[in-house]
């Protein structure tokens, strides 16, 4: 039986596997040094199980290597999910990446805060989050522990592919055990030491949800690194930057210092956050970095 419409559920170097046609699951392969296929990519394969082509992406979510070049990990995201939790502490930082990342591959980003049972502290970047939520991001609190708001979660999962992403020890795996509870993925013991699991998720691997739609476990990110990103798709990457782009004194502006900047009007004005824009001015001297 050929399969022209397969899912890839998780890839390895020359190998994954694949959930086909009639629900079942099979092994592929295919060739080191040709088209790689990514965990989500929607495939045709032979009757060997040998991999003939890769369908057309409609997203892709990865990250930046060390050099600034985006390393692609998986395909045909609907939404992000950004996990952060009270432990590990997660920083701003983090969070506005991953949103810009989302802006840019037109994935919809959902802020996930994990361990509400553990209580969410009334301070930065938790504080912050209120101001996402202005600019019309979905923020919502769960405990994958005590199963606060998962039907919630449950609601915006169904039938959409979704990605959690995050730092190591937040409990991404324990939010996909709690959401399909028949996985039983270990998950870690978040240890003092390294802030990661001892059950640190290593692949990024597609689950089929009961509901519909697919819930993506990733490894944890120490820290989530971008990659060169021309100044102006980044400001863009700022919803809230972009009623005000375009009428800088300076088309090159970099918002950052700029006499008659049309951004640092609106800052002063009141009408963009300040902790945004200076989340804006750490990325602009980080991406300095890369040659572009
Ligand atoms: N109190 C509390 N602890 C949780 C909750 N969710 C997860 N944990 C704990 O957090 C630790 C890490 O959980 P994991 O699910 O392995 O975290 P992860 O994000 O998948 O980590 P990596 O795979 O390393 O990226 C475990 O000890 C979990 O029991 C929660 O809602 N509340
Ligand atoms: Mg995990
Ligand atoms: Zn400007």
């Amino acid at each position: 039986m050929s399969n022209t419409d397969a899912r890839v559920l998780v890839a390895h170097s020359d190998h994954g596997s694949a959930l086909v046609a009639d629900g079942s699951m099979v092994s592929f392969n295919f060739r080191k040094g040709g088209d790689r296929p990514l965990a989500g990519d929607r495939i045709e394969l032979d009757d060997d199980h040998r991999l003939v082509s890769i369908h057309p992406r409609t997203t892709v979510f990865g990250r930046g290597d060390h050099a600034g070049r985006f390393r692609p990990t998986a395909a045909n995201i609907d939404q992000l999910l950004i996990v952060v939790a009270p432990e590990p502490l997660p920083s701003l930082d983090l969070i506005t990446r991953y949103l810009v990342m989302a802006e840019l591959h037109q994935i919809t980003p959902i802020v996930v805060v994990n361990k509400a049972d553990l209580g969410v502290p009334q301070r930065p970047p938790f504080t912050d989050l209120e101001a996402l939520t202005k600019l019309g991001y979905t923020t919502l609190a769960v405990s994958a522990k005590s199963d606060e708001n998962l039907a919630p979660l449950q609601a915006l999962t169904a039938g959409k592919v979704s990605l959690l992403a995050g730092q190591s020890g937040v409990g991404k795996s324990s939010i996909l055990n709690a959401l399909i509870p028949d996985t039983e993925i270990l998950t870690g013991q978040l240890s003092n030491a390294t802030g990661k699991g001892k059950h640190t998720t290593t692949t990024t691997r597609f689950y089929p949800l009961p509901y519909g739609g697919f819930l993506v476990d990733s490894p944890g990110v120490w820290e989530y690194g971008l990659w060169a990103i021309p100044t102006e798709e980044l400001a863009h990457a700022f919803r809230d930057f972009r009623p005000f782009l375009g009428q800088c004194r300076f088309r090159d502006c970099t918002h950052d210092h700029e006499p008659h900047c049309a951004v640092i009007k609106a800052l002063k004005d009141g009408m963009i956050d300040e902790s945004r824009h200076e989340a804006w001015r750490r990325l602009l001297r980080e991406q300095a970095r890369y040659s572009k």
